[in-house]
């Protein structure tokens, strides 16, 4: 039988079905990482990595910064996505070609075509640090599917179901691993497990992830 009759949503062996419109990517980024991590330092040097705060008063233990037409922030006040940095004031970086070539790319692998995000939060996790489950739900549009790249040191993902009590499963996730969900996934509560010690040869002893949506 071809493969993709078999395997459905997985178009290459090494790929992870996790739902109905949810899949790892494995190592889809590694081609272009030159390029992701090249982009990456500009955009950091233009909107620095920042630990914002949450309504409730915590500070968040990853580092964030966006770029693209909006930037996903959070402060006392609550969770948005605002068209200028808040620090500087400026408009976050530009999307760089490599990010959006990546986003879509790995969109249409995962069945969904014409994905163009204006919106890329960039998150820079530590050894220790942390994301809690939650859900994606700032967005306007939940027809649009989120893809999310992963580089650096390892992880684990923790993805659950419709409410934060559905059982979870964890999937570690590499440098170059791409996830995209949307569809019937699009809500699913996910978080990050504390990133262990750990040096990468091209990106330190951090991981970052890059999270792409239709935010408007
Ligand atoms: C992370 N990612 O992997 C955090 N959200 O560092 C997310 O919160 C996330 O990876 C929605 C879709 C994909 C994601
Ligand atoms: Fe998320």
């Amino acid at each position: 039988m071809p493969r993709q009759l078999s395997l459905g949503l997985a178009s290459s062996l090494s790929d992870i079905v996790l739902g109905e419109a949810a899949v790892v990517l494995r190592g889809f980024a590694r081609a272009t990482e030159d390029a992701l991590l090249a982009d990456l330092a500009h955009i950091a040097q233009a909107a620095p990595f920042r630990h914002m705060t949450t309504p409730g008063g915590f500070t968040m233990s990853a580092a964030m910064t966006n770029c693209g037409g909006f930037g996903w922030v959070s402060d006392a006040t609550g969770y948005r996505y605002a068209a200028r940095d808040p620090v500087s004031g400026l408009p976050w970086p530009p999307m760089p070609t490599s990010f959006a070539a990546i986003a879509s790319a790995a969109a249409a692998r995962a069945r969904f075509p014409s994905f163009e995000p204006d919106a890329c939060l960039v998150n820079r996790y530590a050894p220790g640090a942390r994301l809690a489950l939650h859900q994606d739900r700032d967005e306007r549009d939940f027809t649009a599917p989120i893809v999310s790249v992963s580089l650096g040191l390892p992880a684990t993902f923790v993805f659950g179901g419709g409410t934060r009590s559905a059982k979870s499963v964890r999937v570690p996730l590499e440098h170059g691993d791409v996830v995209v969900w949307g569809g019937a996934d699009r809500l699913r509560y996910h978080g990050v497990l504390p990133v262990l010690q750990g040096e990468h040869s091209r990106v330190g002893a951090y991981r970052i992830n890059l999270t792409f949506r239709k935010a408007m």
